[in-house]
């Protein structure tokens, strides 16, 4: 599979700043989806720190069975192979650590606000730039192991995305007004997540919490959790300290809800 030209797999190892994440880094033309492919890898042994990144993806994947928008040529679309020795109810805090190095990293591009949405978008003026898919894998010999994938739209103009996507979402060049470099792009949220995951291990759970706060404005907001057939409404008032987005209800009472199976509207 030839790879995209601007995305070339030496040139990003040869040039990252980083001690794990891309130290082996694999580009492909088009793919099903990068996570789908990193699982395969994982499963195969391959080491911690491999990054898929992919020109296109077939299927790319988003939360809950949805799907992410995958163009050639026009966004960023990397999965990261971890293997943290950490339970399955870290699996938020990654997602966030995953958020913060985002925001980061676009923070270098544009002076335009990067806000958080919890568990995984990342939104500039309320517009959907990128979002984070991190799965936990559990294989039938009890290996364990991580995939962060990352989606980010780069080079989209507005009628590259789908009509029902074209109020939502918003790429950099859409809100910079020029194109962006694909290689600079993943060289800095290389970096960024390296430098997030490697003060992680050393028990900057907290750190990552606090950072991701900083970067959020929906404390205080009303928001609506879907939880399978339940909808349930309140305040949102912080995350603790597993990453879980804690709600006042209107009833008063403080819930806190895991990012795995709920999905969450701003309502107000
Ligand atoms: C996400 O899911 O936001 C996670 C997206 C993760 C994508 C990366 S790309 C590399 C790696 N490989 C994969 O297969 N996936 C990861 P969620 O919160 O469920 O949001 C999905 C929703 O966002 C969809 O239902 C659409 O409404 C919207 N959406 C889809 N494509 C989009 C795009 N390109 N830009 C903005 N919004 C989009």
């Amino acid at each position: 599979m030839p790879e995209p030209k601007d995305l070339d797999a030496e040139k990003i190892k040869n040039n990252r700043k980083t001690v794990l994440i891309g130290s082996e880094v694999l580009v492909f033309d088009a793919v099903d989806s990068t996570n789908t492919l990193a699982k395969k890898y994982l499963q195969q042994k391959v080491q911690e720190g491999l990054v898929v990144i992919a020109d296109s993806q077939t299927q790319g994947r988003g939360r809950l069975g949805r799907s992410w928008h995958s163009l050639p040529g026009m966004g960023l679309y990397l999965s990261a192979v971890l293997k943290p020795r950490v339970a399955p109810e870290h699996l938020s805090q990654l997602t966030l650590l995953a958020g913060v190095a985002a925001v980061l990293t676009v923070n270098e591009f544009t002076s335009q606000k990067v806000r958080l949405k919890w568990p995984n978008d990342i939104l500039i003026n309320g517009k959907k730039l990128a979002g984070i898919l991190c799965e936990y894998c559990v294989f039938d010999n009890g290996d364990t192991g991580v995939i962060l994938g990352i989606g980010i739209n780069v080079n989209h103009t507005a009628s590259d995305f789908p009509e029902e996507l074209r109020t939502t979402a918003t790429s950099l060049l859409l809100e910079t007004g020029h194109r962006i470099d694909r290689l600079t792009l993943t060289l800095s949220l290389l970096e960024h997540l390296d430098q997030q995951y490697q003060a992680y291990l050393l028990g900057g759970e907290q750190g990552v919490i606090r950072q991701w706060a900083e970067h959020t404005d929906m404390f205080g907001k009303k928001v609506r959790i879907t939880r399978g057939r339940e909808s349930i409404t309140g305040t949102a008032t912080g995350l603790d300290s597993w990453g879980n987005l804690l709600l006042r209800t209107e009833t008063g009472e403080e819930m806190a809800f895991d990012s795995g199976e709920v999905s969450l509207d701003l309502s107000g």
